[in-house]
């Protein structure tokens, strides 16, 4: 056994089964183990930013991590962005980062560079084995560190020469912790603060968006607190039967304007809610004037029990409140707009389906219609780095044992992670992506007005506009081994759409909304 079958072993015995990737040389030996230890899944990605989105996308809904094979900085480098989104959703990942063997190292070979640097700012734990026979422990402790709470990616540096030298250690099992508890004095206080407020509101973090942390909200709910989650959740469960939470807006003015007379604001695994970006002349904080803040729960705290405990204190409900099962009475028609293709989703997205939403100005009438929908799973943009809704819907129908992933993508946000459409076609998966073709990064055109930066003028409009030459989307699926079809009105995509939920495997609809 070498270190590198140290590594694979020690992840199996974890329950670490899918590895998103995408090798150099400095990873030839990992690749050569994949041969003998076949309980790992190897998910080829041709691009490092489509291996981080997947492996994010399947912690979210496997709730452990996948590993990442990267090569070395600039393969991390690369996978940068969607790891951004993967830890602002607490997502538990364990990053294998293969490097030159440690002797090659003082060379400063051209592939070198500081890779603990480059991961160190967006990792919950980075090291590196100077043997073989440090691997396996190493590695434990890799997913020990991912699993949090909260949960984060963790970063193993693999040099060349500890992956190929003999060593006899591996196996060694993760230590995973416990979310803490929140004292009985701590929820007691909170309980009082709510009785003597006239208007509280609840914000639930991205952590704090699980079945039972809903549950526990919606009878706080019932009680007469309102409830919001962040704007964007890294995964929420949402439709029939489930407590429907409001969501933060996402300009601030609206935020603050939705949340005024509001007197007393608890937050539940989050901080105090802030602006996406600073606008000249605009608060930052998006708490109203005169509303007090109280934590209930910090990240890393057990928010669901402390809820739990919080309706009893207050005498809440026993129960939340369910959304009912409401579909649209009919099909939609007439031009395709967002809202009919909302309409489309909410009627045909089958119980048990995952959403990746990256479809940014798009999305809202989605989540909008697909409010009373059947149960479904919303995983959001955590960290407002485009590019997640291809490489997310990857990891989450790898994790997802058969349930139907629709991946929702603006037509700028699907062009940084095109690649995923191959890993789609390569593994089978079964996953509808729609791309909203508007030609145009929309949402900037309307950041530059209220940024007040003006009018787009011919330059600036050249930078905003994805028009001449429009992109062929459906040429582009094929290529990669998708079949596609261009939908341009409200009927011929609800037909798409329909087709695409009753049959399996990978598809992509260009839905044109100009
Ligand atoms: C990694 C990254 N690069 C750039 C941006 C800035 N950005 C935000 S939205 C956007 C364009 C979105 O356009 P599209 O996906 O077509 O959606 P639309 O606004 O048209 O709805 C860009 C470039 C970002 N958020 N993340």
């Amino acid at each position: 056994m070498n270190g590198a079958d140290a590594l694979i072993e020690t992840f199996i015995d974890n329950d670490v089964v899918a590895c998103f990737a995408n090798p150099g040389t400095s990873e030839m030996q990992f690749v050569s183990a994949l041969d003998r230890q076949p309980k790992m899944r190897p998910v080829l990605c041709l691009f490092e930013g489509v291996a981080t989105g997947a492996a994010d996308g399947y912690g979210r809904i496997a709730g452990k991590p996948a590993c990442t094979l990267l090569h070395l900085g600039p393969g991390y480098g690369n996978g940068l962005a969607n790891l951004h989104n993967a830890r602002r959703a607490f997502t538990p990942i364990v990053n294998v980062i293969g490097d030159h063997a440690t002797y090659h190292r003082q060379y400063d070979a051209p592939l070198a560079s500081d890779i603990a640097a480059i991961a160190g700012a967006n990792s919950v734990w980075v090291k590196s084995p100077e043997t073989a026979d440090q691997v396996s422990a190493l590695a434990a402790e890799a997913i020990g560190a991912a699993f949090g709470p909260p949960g984060g990616s963790a970063s193993l540096i693999l040099p060349a020469d500890c992956a190929w030298n003999e060593t006899n250690t591996a196996g060694v099992r993760a230590t995973r912790r416990a979310k803490a508890a929140v004292s009985a004095g701590a929820i007691e206080e909170v309980a009082r603060q709510i009785k003597g407020a006239a208007k509280p509101v609840l914000l639930l973090g991205t952590t704090a968006c699980d079945e039972a942390s809903l549950e526990a909200a919606g009878r706080l709910a019932a009680a007469g607190v309102r409830v919001l989650t962040d704007t964007f959740v890294g995964r929420q469960p949402r439709g029939a039967g489930r407590f429907a939470p409001d969501r933060m807006m996402y300009f601030g003015e609206m935020a603050l304007n939705d949340l005024a007379g509001a007197d007393l604001m608890v937050l539940v695994e989050t901080h105090e809610p802030v602006a996406f970006f600073a606008y000249p002349g605009k608060p930052s904080v998006l708490v109203p004037e005169g509303c007090e803040t109280t934590q209930l729960a910090a990240l890393g705290e057990d928010g669901a029990a402390a809820m739990e405990a919080l309706a009893d204190a207050i005498r809440a409900p026993a129960a939340a409140h369910h959304q009912p099962l409401k579909l649209p009475e009919a099909a939609p028609s007439g031009p395709l707009t967002p809202a009919a293709v909302g309409v489309s989703i909410a009627l045909h997205l089958p119980e048990g389906a995952i959403v990746s939403d990256d479809s940014v100005t798009a999305g809202q009438s989605i989540i909008n219609a697909t409010r009373t929908g059947r149960p479904h799973d919303w995983l959001g943009l955590t960290g407002g780095a485009i590019g997640q809704g291809i490489p997310v819907a990857v990891g989450a129908a790898v994790a997802g044992g058969g349930r139907k992933v629709v991946s929702l993508n603006g037509d700028g946000a699907g062009m940084y992670t095109v690649q995923g459409l191959w890993t789609l076609a390569r593994e089978g998966l079964d996953v509808c992506v729609v791309v909203f073709a508007n030609n145009v990064y929309r949402i900037l055109g309307i950041e530059l007005g209220r940024t007040g930066a003006g009018e787009p003028g011919p330059a600036s409009s050249k930078l905003l506009e994805l028009g001449n030459p429009s992109i062929d989307w459906v040429s582009l699926a094929k290529g990669l081994g998708v079949p596609a079809v261009r939908c341009e009105t409200a009927e011929t995509f609800d037909a798409a759409f329909a087709r695409a939920m009753a049959e399996p495997g990978p598809r992509l609809i260009e839905a044109v909304v100009p």
